[in-house]
């Protein structure tokens, strides 16, 4: 069953041998922060595949993000937190445009979020801003839809979209110095080379926490 993990944890799928003591040292937390964060939880007995929500540390990398002349009131932050294997992501922002569906055009959301290879969020062309931070981050040379950059789209919620996720493409010291673009348009993820998700309407810069 899934679970929702409160604010400030990341999940975590109990294996064969985990004991809360080993958790607490893997993830650098303690036996006390965990319990804290999982109410009614039995240490004695713990089930293989049960999910335990870990209280994160700091991030170790963060990007204040900040809308373009397309859209100016967006504003949020990506956190980037180092996890065993990977990244945990999460991204709050506010300002997101109302949805419009396609009619002719693009649609407008749900919003193309990928991790780009600059870290540099100048406008310039205001009608075609930020193209300063270049093209998708990929290190790998994949297709576009598994670059290491591309992230889930972001649903707005009347402007509020607030999500995390896991991914074991980079750790976050990977990806100090480059940036996040929201884009006006859904990502399509086989589009080439950035999956048809259209003008970049804010923009931050990844920076040490
Ligand atoms: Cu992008």
């Amino acid at each position: 069953m899934p679970s929702v993990n409160p604010a400030g944890t990341f999940p975590h799928s109990v294996k064969n041998g985990d004991t809360l003591f080993n958790l607490a040292k893997q993830y650098n937390t303690s036996v006390e922060g965990i319990l804290s964060a999982n109410q009614g939880l039995d240490p004695d007995n713990l089930a293989v595949g049960q999910t335990i929500n870990i209280p994160a540390r700091q991030p170790l990398a963060l990007a204040n993000v900040r809308g373009g002349p397309l859209r100016p009131q967006i504003t949020g932050v990506v956190s980037f937190y180092e996890v065993p294997g990977g990244t945990w992501v999460c991204v709050e922002v506010n300002g997101l445009p109302p949805y419009q569906p396609a009619d002719g055009a693009n649609p407008i959301g749900p919003h193309g979020f990928h991790i780009h290879l600059f870290g540099a969020c100048e406008v310039d062309d205001p009608q075609d801003p930020f193209q300063a931070a270049g093209g998708h981050w990929n290190p790998t040379n994949q297709p576009h839809g598994n670059h290491a950059g591309d992230f889930p789209v972001l649903f707005s919620n009347g402007g509020y979209a607030n999500a995390c996720f896991f991914t074991n493409r980079f750790t976050p010291e990977q990806v100090i110095g480059k940036s996040v673009i929201i884009h006006q348009s859904p990502d399509d993820y086989r589009t080439q080379p950035a999956g048809n998700s259209g003008k970049r309407l804010a923009c931050g810069v990844i920076q040490r926490a």
